[in-house]
């Protein structure tokens, strides 16, 4: 079992997309463990894309990912890592395979909708940018025994 940190961008939330993104996660079987809208700072855009800051896009990244509210979501599920990111399809929207995220609503590099950590090592650290230890929720989905076997 794997947990995610994805942020719904600030396009997704003006275009007003956060509904069907959060849709096609239920849809799949993820289980949404954590979930809050907040405006991001340029100091916690640099801590998020700190593998960036020295980048030429910086700058036009950092103003965007500020320039409206963002929703953080903690998703959880089996190889949800890899299955969120197989979702979301190439960083370009305009590369993006019809069917993904990006792909299906992201004609942009930039603005490509949703993030998602790329391994286990960034999701801890991402899901620690976001929320705090007692915000996220555990509990039950009573359907677990209709989306795969025990043994899965
Ligand atoms: P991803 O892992 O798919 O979110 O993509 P990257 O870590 O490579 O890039 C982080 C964000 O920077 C992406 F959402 C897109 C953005 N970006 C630009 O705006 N310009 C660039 O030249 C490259 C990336």
């Amino acid at each position: 079992m794997q947990r995610s940190l994805i942020l719904l961008k600030p396009d997704c939330v003006q275009r007003r997309l956060i509904g069907e993104v959060i849709s096609r996660f239920e849809a799949k079987g993820l289980q949404i463990v954590g979930l809050k809208m907040l405006q991001v700072t340029p100091e916690l855009s640099q801590q998020h894309y700190a593998e960036h800051v020295e980048k030429p896009f910086y700058k036009s990244l950092e103003d965007f990912i500020t320039s409206a509210p963002v929703v953080a979501i903690a998703l959880e599920g089996l190889d949800a890592i890899g299955v969120v990111r197989e979702m979301l399809g190439a960083t370009n929207g305009l590369k993006a395979a019809p069917g993904t995220l990006r792909g299906d609503f992201s004609s942009s590099r930039q603005m490509n909708l949703v993030h998602a950590s790329d391994s286990e090592e960034s999701a801890k650290r991402e899901l620690a940018l976001y929320f705090k230890p007692e915000e996220f929720c555990d509990y039950t989905l009573n359907l677990v025994p209709f989306m795969r076997a025990d043994d899965e």
